[in-house]
């Protein structure tokens, strides 16, 4: 690695098996100081919203879905959504708004085009980091359109990156386990490949820490390497670690990742993906205190604010949904970091040195 070599599958499969788990953390470091990363540590503004938790697929990890009928059921029109919105930036300022559904098979895709309109008309100024890949391909179900005629309308009425969900695992053997009803993996690919060329950025992410084998998470990672250097617009890949409460896992006895499990994940994803500038240490997910010691394991962005969250929550996370601005500057000094306030595109709104 310090030779400048990339790393292949073997090496992938020889860092998660390690118990030296200090050891590869600052290997991580290193190698994020080697590719020119500072002592700056990333964080946006944001507001997470959910238009519908109504969903067509029954993925077995998921504990945000619901059916039309159940009474948690909600799907809010484009004028609740804006208005809901509106409400949420006269409590707190928000760069970015980040926007992920379940798959309705209720609606239109005129529903999901009209209401990025809307947002983009109230809200100029934001960042809407809209969609996952899944539900950009269930919208070319609904409309009978390609990908890129999809992605085409929703950029032209304002929509300006994607998030990374949907990734899950590539591998089709998990994929059959965990997500039975969800697109194979060359969709994802697809989706992303086509936003990349028509210039949206996109997000990458990797949901860990249920069925799958070391060596699939190697596969998911330089699936996404190989993807990086064709197009090369992910922005960030997050590491996601499997929540299993309200899940049919819950049942089955799983129980959540360790914190070592965490830090070797985002140890590893730095070191493999040597081609995307930040890994997100994703406080709402892991915590502050052991966001923090993933700071020094390669990660240099927390992600943000996220004033609401729901589909970790939903699966049992027990962290706090909004940190301030300045809990997260305090947050990285304590670090021994830089805070920089970013916007979506990593460009620099602010920093406390
Ligand atoms: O695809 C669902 C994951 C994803 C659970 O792009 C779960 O910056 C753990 O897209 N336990 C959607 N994970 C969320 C998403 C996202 C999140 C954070 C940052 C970004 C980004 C994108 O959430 C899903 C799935 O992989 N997920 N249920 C669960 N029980």
């Amino acid at each position: 690695m310090v030779a400048g070599e990339r790393l292949d599958f073997d090496d992938g499969v020889a860092l998660l098996e390690t118990d030296d788990v200090l050891a590869l953390g600052e290997l991580a470091d290193l190698a994020r100081r080697l590719r020119g990363g500072t002592d700056e540590v990333y964080f946006v503004q944001n507001l997470y919203v959910s238009q519908t938790n109504v969903c067509r697929v029954k993925c077995k990890f998921c504990a945000f879905a619901a059916t039309r009928k159940q009474p948690h059921a909600y799907t809010l029109t484009t004028e609740e959504l804006v208005e809901d919105v509106l409400r949420q930036r006269e409590v707190t300022g928000f760069t970015e708004l980040h926007m992920v559904n379940g798959e309705n098979p209720h609606v239109d895709f005129a529903f999901y085009r009209d209401t990025i309109a809307a947002l983009h008309a109230a809200l100029p100024d934001v960042h809407l980091k809209c969609y996952t890949a899944s539900e950009i391909h269930h919208m070319t179900t609904l409309s009978g359109l390609t990908h890129e005629e999809v992605l085409r309308e929703l950029r032209d009425a304002g929509l300006g990156s994607l998030p990374g969900g949907g990734a899950e695992i590539f591998a089709d053997r998990v994929r059959r386990i965990i997500a039975p009803g969800k697109e194979p993996a060359e969709i994802w690919f697809h989706v992303h490949d086509t936003a990349h060329r028509l210039g949206i950025p996109t997000h990458c992410t990797m949901l860990y820490g249920h069925v799958e084998t070391y060596e699939e998470r190697v596969d998911h990672i330089l699936r996404l390497r190989e993807q990086q250097d064709r197009t090369g617009g992910f922005l960030a890949f997050i590491p996601l670690a499997f929540h299993p409460e309200n899940t049919v896992f819950e049942r089955r006895g799983w129980r959540h990742t360790t914190g070592v499990d965490d830090l070797k994940m985002l140890a590893f994803s730095r070191l493999m993906l040597d081609n995307v500038d930040h890994i997100k240490a994703y406080w709402i997910m892991m915590g502050m205190p052991l966001a923090a010691i993933a700071l020094h394991f390669g990660a240099d962005d927390v992600q943000g604010t996220v004033v609401r969250e729901e589909i970790f929550h939903a699966a049992g996370a027990r962290t706090e949904t909004e940190q301030k601005i300045e809990q997260l500057v305090r947050f990285v000094r304590e670090a021994g970091r830089i805070p920089v306030q970013r916007d979506t595109l990593y460009n620099e709104l602010r920093r406390w040195e």
